[in-house]
């Protein structure tokens, strides 16, 4: 209980930061990190049948994508998954490759009921921080609405997948410090 109280206090001092930088850095940073204003909401079974549109192909913990244009659905903590981590095809925080040059459409999906996250991707490496300051974020998510019971919050973005090693991370804190994270290798 402590825990989650202090999560949601966190997450309001740190929205606040990210909506006060967002306005001095631009629309730009406004609309890559829109700090949860575009989240939908979706039932448990529309969540799994959104999570069978990933189009990737598992092999051991990495997802393979082929092709000019990749979806990527990735859930937040399905359950019976430990807490906090990432999930896409029942795989917790793969490795994700995908080509050069791609459109990568995401739908990330926090399944996890009384806590939110972010799926944000970056060129900062771990490890992070408590409180991450992960910065520049180059497309994501910004916060999720906090789920209730069987209303969960889903959010989707276009990225211009180009070469180079990259990591998603959740931005609520102490989340990619104990492990919310994964790599994405683009080539
Ligand atoms: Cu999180």
């Amino acid at each position: 209980m402590n825990h989650k109280m202090i999560v949601h206090n966190s997450h309001y001092v740190v929205k606040g930061t990210v909506i006060a930088l967002a306005a001095v850095l631009g629309m730009g940073v406004a609309s890559a990190n829109p700090v949860g204003n575009s989240y939908k909401v979706a039932t448990m079974p529309q969540v799994k049948s959104m999570l069978k549109q990933d189009s990737g192909k598992v092999s051991g913990n990495t997802v393979i994508y082929t092709g000019k244009k990749v979806h990527v659905v990735v859930a937040a903590v399905l359950p019976g998954f430990p807490f906090p981590s990432y999930e896409i095809h029942d795989v917790k925080n793969p490795t994700l490759k995908i080509p050069a040059g791609a459109t990568v459409d995401v739908t990330f999906i926090n399944t996890n009921k009384g806590f939110g996250h972010s799926f944000d991707i970056t060129q900062k490496a771990p490890p992070y921080a408590v409180m991450p300051v992960i910065n520049p974020i180059v497309a994501g998510t910004g916060f999720s609405p906090v789920p209730e019971e069987g209303k969960f919050g889903y959010a989707d973005f276009t990225w211009q997948a180009k070469a180079g090693t990259y990591y998603y991370v959740c931005q609520i804190p102490g989340h990619a410090a104990t492990g919310m994270f994964g790599k994405i290798e683009v080539e």
